[in-house]
């Protein structure tokens, strides 16, 4: 039987504190994802969906964007898909009597767990400006007057869209189109948050923002080094991959402040030897380095590869370097340079450890360097992966067999959504494709990333912010300027499928749109649709729900995009909107492009993009064709994704070692090393995800691999950290963070409330839950060149509670 939702918050006096496991996966985590299942779907519905999670004409799993292998198991799933599964089609409902007794106020009250337990948003909500609560909204009244804001501003950069990376290709080119069509590239995502720092150094160094290996890769591979990524939780099913690879004889190295439970060993609950033997061992080296330390790592190993060369030959790739690449010897005098005393200093690894990691790489055949956000998330994130691409560089390890580089994304279908056109920063050559087929001038002014958006918002710049998925309000750094941010837009909208803080943090006016998630069956135009996804590898293929909606009437994110393509481009403002602007002036109803012309009922903008919007609603094949004349790859679109088949997009490095950088080679570069630098009594604190959360999405309250039980306002320290910096095991503390600006103000920020939890970390690193300690990192903290927050590397410090003692040891059981 599926149980109700919670009716209170999470009590975080409950924390429990037990050792951290040292195997991930196995029969318990099987048990845990039933549970969890079965109160969201009951049993019927849990073994329907369950059994259909990335077969072939099943729907794409939205936990994560790691690849399917190609013989696939019958219940191929995972703990954690399988609890993004049931937590998306979940019986309980979210409709018009549950806001009727709910204040807004009093769900801004609630925790991202409370809310999002709540269930399905079955309705089009409106919060009409100055109410207490939302009510219910005709869809058509609802799009009509997203569609009349947004006519209404004096220019269209005053509107923002963000997209969150579980929409599919067809709609999120829709999306595309139709901000483009508005006159704006303000196409901000998660991405921008997420693995843009990997985007900005591939680009730069091999000429495409995505790895070059596919899932035989990994099987084939020699050596993989997996650094800053928890998959035992984020990307289970990598684990069956590496443990493949491990089976054919690959070394796996992992490279992490904490000693990772998926990372250390791993039971198969899919083969016997899984669950009987106690696992496979996967990682053979684990390096506990210092938070931020990477990039040193990858110079010590740079370093001494050339060494090794200079001194017995037989180390390079020569003939791979003097064919492809460009820049090699700047880089060897630049690691020349590089002394290892601060490569020591940065990493806490010794330089005789340094160069036994190195000996791993010199004497694999073919390896591959797998990260994610322990990577992409700090000040230095780009050079540190141009540093990765260097040494990769040295012994040719990119466009063969078993070799590359493997960024592993976090959303299904993120990396669809850039291929298709989500992006803030589009190429000409794109832009001149869609003007092509639209018959329109896409806009050519860069539009705002997610950190730009949020200022440009603080500041009173956007009138209009649309959120495509996604949970904008919690998932961003800086949480109380966010918040005051979005209390300056007129009009927030926010097409979800369940209900999470950007829906109760508004603007003055706010708009719910709910939509079909991925398990939900999508009937329209007499047809069932399937919509597309690109994995973490380049490889596309179609996604069908099957499931009962949880509403009759509920419209899919492309037929939602499509009628305000409809209202915008065919209709021009609706004639109750249109005479009157905001601002009172009867010639300003739409932007500069928009100027007015007669047809239909009222007037069609100009320089609006052209298609049949209500077929396109009907017949996703028509956006896949096209989206086949636009971007290059997807040819004969749609026949390729029929009866399950996947197709891999093409990419240069990986097919023929084709470099589209601005030399038309790969790219070694000189990077000045860098690292984070602690100030006395200050710790260096990272904000991660637990085992029982998707992100914003809080699933539970258990942290199991780490030991954490029962609550998530914790804070891992090093036991001897604790006791120097006067604190004790248990007790509970604020963390202030501590940023120094530009102009060498120091601003803090406070989190309250945290239990001290003595753990295996690196001296002076410190590790808390996101999306908590959000409200910790300051805005402006990014990284360099791709602008993402550093949402791995905050200085914090921690403080005694006025009048709170220690409070002793926490509960403790096993
Ligand atoms: N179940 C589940 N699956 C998910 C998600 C989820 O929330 N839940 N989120 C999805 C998304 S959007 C993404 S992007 C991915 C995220 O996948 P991950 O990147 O694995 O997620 P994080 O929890 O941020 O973990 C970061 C890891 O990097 C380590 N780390 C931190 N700082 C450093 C450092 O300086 N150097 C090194 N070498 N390591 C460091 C941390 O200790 C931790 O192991 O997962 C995706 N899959
Ligand atoms: N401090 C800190 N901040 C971080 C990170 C970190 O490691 N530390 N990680 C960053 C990363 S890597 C990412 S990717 C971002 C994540 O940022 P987001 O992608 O914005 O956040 P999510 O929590 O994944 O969004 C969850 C919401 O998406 C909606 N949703 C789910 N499925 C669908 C769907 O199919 N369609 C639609 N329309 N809506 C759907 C639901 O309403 C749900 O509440 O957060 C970033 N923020
Ligand atoms: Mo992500």
């Amino acid at each position: 039987m599926a149980t109700k939702a919670p009716k209170s918050d999470i009590d975080e006096t409950g924390v429990r504190v037990s050792k951290p496991k040292k195997v991930a996966v196995g029969v318990p985590a099987v048990l845990h994802a039933l549970q969890i299942a079965n109160e969201q779907m009951g049993v019927v519905r849990s073994v329907q969906t369950l059994a259909r999670v990335n077969q072939k004409d099943g729907f794409d799993c939205p936990g994560c964007a790691w690849p399917e292998e190609d013989k696939r198991h019958l219940a191929e799933f995972c703990e954690n898909g399988a609890k993004a599964v049931a937590e998306e089609a979940t019986l309980r409902t979210v409709g018009p009597a549950f806001f009727q007794e709910h204040s807004i106020d009093e769900l801004r009250g609630h925790d991202d767990w409370w809310l999002g337990q709540q269930g399905r948003l079955t309705h089009p909500m409106i919060l009409d400006e100055g109410a207490t609560h939302y009510r219910p909204v005709s869809w058509d009244d609802a799009l009509r007057a997203v569609a009349d804001e947004i006519a209404a501003v004096d220019d269209p950069d005053e509107t923002v869209f963000y997209t969150s990376g579980r929409t599919s290709n067809e709609a999120a080119f829709l999306y595309q189109l139709l901000v483009r069509g508005i006159g704006t590239n303000n196409l901000p995502d998660c991405s921008n948050m997420c693995h843009e720092s990997s985007g900005s150094a591939l680009t730069e160094t091999i000429g495409i923002g995505k790895g070059t290996v596919s899932i035989d890769d990994v099987h084939d591979a020699d050596l993989l080094i997996v650094a800053g990524q928890n998959p035992g939780t984020n990307h289970p099913r990598m684990l069956s991959a590496l443990e493949k690879a491990k089976q054919r004889g690959a070394r796996v190295i992992a490279v992490n402040p904490l000693p990772e439970a998926g990372l250390m060993r791993f039971e198969n609950p899919q083969t016997p030897r899984g669950v009987a033997f106690g696992g496979t061992k996967i990682a053979d080296r684990f390096v506990q380095i210092r938070s931020g330390g990477d990039q040193a790592l990858f110079q010590a190993i740079g370093k001494h590869l050339l060494e090794v060369e200079e001194r017995d030959g037989g180390v390079l790739d020569h003939a791979f370097i003097d064919a492809h690449t460009s820049g090699f010897d700047a880089y060897r005098e630049a690691m020349a340079r590089a002394d290892w005393a601060s490569l020591v200093e940065a990493t806490g690894v010794s330089e005789a450890s340094l160069r036994v990691i190195a000996e791993d790489v010199r004497t694999s055949k073919a390896t591959i360097v797998c990260w994610a956000m322990g990577l992409t998330q700090h000040k230095h994130s780009v050079p540190t992966l141009r540093d990765v691409v260097n040494v990769l560089l040295l012994q040719g390890n990119i466009g063969r067999k078993g070799a590359g580089v493997c960024p592993v994304r976090g959303h299904s279908n993120v990396q669809g959504d850039r291929t298709v056109g989500i992006y803030e920063k589009p190429s000409e050559a794109f832009l001149e494709a869609l003007d092509r087929e639209f018959a329109f001038t896409a806009p050519r002014e860069h539009g705002f990333d997610t950190v730009e958006a949020i200022r440009a918002m603080r500041d009173g710049r956007v009138r209009v912010f649309m959120g495509m998925g996604g949970n904008f309000v919690s998932a961003t750094p800086d949480t109380a300027v966010v918040e005051a941010a979005m209390a300056r837009v007129n009009l927030t909208v926010q097409v979800s499928t369940k209900l999470n803080r950007s829906h109760v943090v508004t603007g003055r006016r706010a708009i719910i749109l709910p939509t079909l998630g991925r398990t939900d069956r999508d009937r329209r135009g007499g047809a069932e649709q399937r919509v597309t996804v690109e994995d973490s590898m380049g490889a596309v293929h179609a996604s069908r729900g099957r499931l009962a909606p949880p509403a009759d009437d509920l419209l899919s994110e492309v037929a939602i995009v499509a009628r305000l393509c409809g209202h915008l481009f065919d209709e021009g403002p609706s004639p109750a909107q249109a005479p009157v602007s905001h601002d009172g002036d009867p010639e300003r109803g739409l932007p500069e492009h928009g100027e007015l012309e007669g047809e239909r009922h009222s007037p069609r903008p100009k320089n609006a993009p052209r298609a049949d919007w209500a077929a396109l609603e009907t017949d996703y094949a028509l956006i896949r064709s096209h989206i086949a004349r636009v971007i290059p790859g997807f040819e004969d679109y749609d026949a390729r994704i029929q009866k399950g088949r996947t197709f891999f997009l093409p990419n240069g490095p990986r097919d023929e070692r084709r470099f589209a950088t601005v030399d038309g080679k790969a790219r070694f570069t000189a990077n000045v090393l860098e690292y984070p630098v602690i100030p006395p009594g200050r710790l260096l604190l990272q904000t991660l995800r637990s085992h029982d959360q998707y992100n914003t999405t809080i699933y539970g309250k258990d942290d199991r691999y780490r030991g954490i039980s029962g609550g998530r306002r914790v804070v891992l320290v090093h036991a001897e950290d604790i006791a120097e910096l006067g604190f004790a095991e248990g007790e509970i503390v604020d963390i202030v963070s501590e940023w120094t600006g530009p102009d060498g103000t120091v601003e803090e920020r406070r989190a309250e409330e945290f239990r001290i939890v003595p753990y295996s970390t690196p001296r002076g690193n410190a590790a808390a839950y996101y999306p908590e300690t959000n409200v910790l990192v300051p805005l402006d903290s990014v990284a360099d060149v791709s602008g993402t927050p550093t949402s791995k590397a905050v200085i914090v410090r921690l403080e005694h509670r006025a009048g709170a003692g220690a409070t002793g040891a926490a509960a403790t059981g096993d």
